[in-house]
């Protein structure tokens, strides 16, 4: 008797701003990792989970969404999409609703059709159509259709899996599809992370996107775009014998105004965005923490490398 084959590769999860990437990878990955809001252009870093199961290893990356960049610092976020997008075995183009089927996007490297005809023709991709709980039943199927009028004939290479889902419903069956689609697709290949290896980013990572996550949903209009947060430092701590992890954190602005609206009456926005923050970081880590928040008017905070690509594990 044979054993099966493992398989094992990277999926790059890509598509507009806003259509859900993230929100699908938490739900696949079943804990929250990656930051989601309603506000377009909330991903801006690369962050991979690792899903190990009986049939191998599937490294799911998230990426900030594809559109035309206005500035270098959004040119410098989709280069990372870009990159990832180069590198996956298979990559998950995710749409939803909002996004008509046979509207064309351009992109800083091509147009949309093109992109998605050579991962068809590369045999990499997969079109996940999210957000299915808004849309009536019946206006699927005519949806489905005209989005495969934009694809290439199977002719000239295989048409590939679409899946509909909604990746806020928890086992969402279209999900459950997704991943057996994705399996399929992905090579035969050893486990290149050890299986008990969840993510490639370290708790700095999580402590200041978790907070930026916060801004994101709390705070009105242009102000979250430009924010960036640094951890200064982190202190582990032991009260009567419960472990406690202690975080201080800057929250950079770029004009004297928005630290203001940042700190709120009293304090009391600042106190709203560390509370949840630090919930969801607990969440997380599965030990009591502490966040200590601070605002500073830091113009060309994302001049540093360091603040573009926080936390990421090196070697
Ligand atoms: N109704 C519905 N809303 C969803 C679904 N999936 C995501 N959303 C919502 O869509 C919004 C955007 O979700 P994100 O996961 O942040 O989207 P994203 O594609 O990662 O966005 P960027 O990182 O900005 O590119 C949030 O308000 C989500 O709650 C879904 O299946 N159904
Ligand atoms: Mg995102």
């Amino acid at each position: 008797m044979s054993a099966t084959a493992q398989k094992s590769g990277f999926v790059a999860i890509v598509g507009l701003p806003n259509t859900g990437k993230s929100t699908l990878f938490n739900a696949v990955m079943g804990q929250k990792l990656a930051i989601v809001s309603p506000k377009p252009q909330t991903t801006r870093y690369r962050l991979t989970g690792v899903l190990t199961t009986d049939e191998g290893q599937m490294a799911l990356v998230d990426l900030p969404g594809l559109f035309k960049p206005k500035s270098h610092f959004q040119e410098k976020m989709i280069g990372r999409s870009l990159e990832a997008l180069e590198g996956a075995d298979v990559v998950w183009y995710v749409r939803d609703l909002d996004d008509e089927p046979l509207s064309d996007v351009e992109f800083s490297f091509g147009r949309r059709s093109e992109v998605l005809r050579d991962l068809q023709r590369e045999k990499k991709l997969i079109i996940v159509i999210n957000k299915v709980d808004t849309l009536a039943r019946e206006k699927l199927l005519p949806y489905i259709d005209a989005l495969q009028q934009s694809l290439l004939p199977h002719e000239e290479a295989p048409i590939p899996p679409i899946v509909p889902l909604s990746a806020r419903r928890p086992s969402d069956k279209g999900t459950l599809r997704l991943l057996q689609e994705t399996w399929a697709l992905l090579p035969d290949g050893p486990l290149v992370y050890p299986k008990e290896t969840r993510t490639d980013r370290n708790t700095e990572f999580f402590a200041s996107e978790f907070v930026r996550e916060q801004v994101f949903r709390l705070i009105r209009k242009e102000i979250p775009y430009g924010i960036g947060v640094t951890i200064d430092h982190v202190e582990a701590a032991k009260k009567r014998k419960r472990e406690k992890q202690r975080f201080w954190a800057t929250i950079c602005v770029s004009k004297e105004t928005h630290k203001g609206i940042l700190i709120g009456d009293g304090g009391k926005m600042l106190k709203q965005i560390g509370t949840k923050a630090r919930q969801n970081l607990m969440g997380l880590l599965r030990t009591r923490c502490e966040l200590f928040l601070h605002v500073a008017v830091k113009p060309e905070w994302h001049r540093h490398d360091e603040l573009a690509t926080p936390g990421e594990r090196r070697g």
